[in-house]
């Protein structure tokens, strides 16, 4: 496991820093997008005060603060493996290269003392759970970690009420950002109340108070799209349905559903898909930066 000096100087000095998981590079965007993304965020949670740690493994080396190198590397390999955490051990040991999802970026960031987390939307209870059994690994990894995660809620790909149930089962304690709707990535709304917070500093308080508790579990901040990138939950819901139903037709399982489906949508949107899910993991990153630096003053 390798930490980057500036990230190792910055847990050390005790400023904010925020992890950022790089299978949203490998296969979550497009390239050159991911590229260009990646490099921002990490831009953007700098101006904000923070310090960023992209984490991902390079020829079976963990690293946590990828350089831009590596983040160019990581975004253009022909064969980087998307990892959930039960993988980590096979890319290390293989020498591979590898994208940590939601759940190993959770694993390795908590190793790392790395309290908060950015993303753009969590994995969850496939609409189809009952014959496939589909529920992601982030939900369990989620409920065993100390972090907060920032999300844009979970994709209306997946089964919502059933993703928020599930979290609820397994004690991952769900608060909206300044608002009481669970948000389906690309609009903000999807039917499902939540409690809300409306401060940096009452995340930081409830971490705080569930860390004394010794109550184990992540926090995960659901953090809508900004209002003017949203996209009507409607016209989502046509564009998923046709992604499914293409996903079926192709025979598309397991880890290669999440991928397949983004990309489909991407296509059928005509790429404002895409500039919402950009817009929303920025916005994402910026409050796990603020968030993060409220935790430590
Ligand atoms: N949802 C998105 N974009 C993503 C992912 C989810 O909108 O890139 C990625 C995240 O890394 C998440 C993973 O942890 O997909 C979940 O994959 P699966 O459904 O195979 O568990
Ligand atoms: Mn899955």
């Amino acid at each position: 496991m390798r930490i980057s000096e500036e990230v190792k100087e910055g847990l050390y000095q005790g400023n904010p820093v925020v992890a950022l998981e790089s299978t949203i590079i490998a296969q979550g965007l497009p390239y050159p997008e991911n590229i260009r993304v990646a490099i921002e965020l990490e831009q953007l949670i700098r101006d904000n005060g923070g310090i960023p740690a992209t984490i991902g493994i390079i020829k079976g080396e963990i690293i946590i603060g990828m350089n831009k190198n590596e983040i160019e590397y990581i975004a253009t390999a022909p064969s980087v493996m998307k990892l959930s955490t039960r993988e980590i051990p096979l890319c290390v040991a293989s020498g591979l290269d590898g994208a940590t999802t939601v759940s190993a970026t959770s694993y390795i960031a908590e190793k790392a003392h790395i309290n908060v987390f950015a993303t753009g939307g969590i994995g969850g209870v496939h609409r189809d759970v009952i014959s496939t059994f589909d529920i992601s690994r982030d939900l369990e990894e989620l409920s065993e970690r100390d972090i907060i995660i920032v999300s844009s809620g979970a994709k209306s790909i997946l089964d919502i009420p059933k993703t928020v149930e599930f979290l609820e089962t397994k004690g991952v304690l769900v608060v909206g950002f300044q608002c009481n709707e669970f948000p389906s990535f690309y609009s903000r709304k999807s039917g499902v109340r939540i409690p809300s917070v409306n401060s940096y500093e009452e995340v930081s308080r409830i971490f705080k108070a569930k860390k004394e508790l010794s109550i184990k579990g992540a926090i995960l901040v659901a953090n809508p799209v900004p209002e003017e990138e949203e996209i009507p939950y409607e016209t989502m819901e046509k564009w998923i349905n046709e992604a499914l139903e293409l996903a079926k037709e192709n025979g598309v399982s397991g880890k290669n559903v999440t991928p397949f489906l983004l990309s489909k949508i991407f296509e059928l949107s005509e790429g404002k898909a895409l500039s919402t899910n950009i817009a929303l993991v920025k916005n994402n990153a910026r409050i796990a930066t603020l968030i993060a630096k409220e935790i430590l003053s």
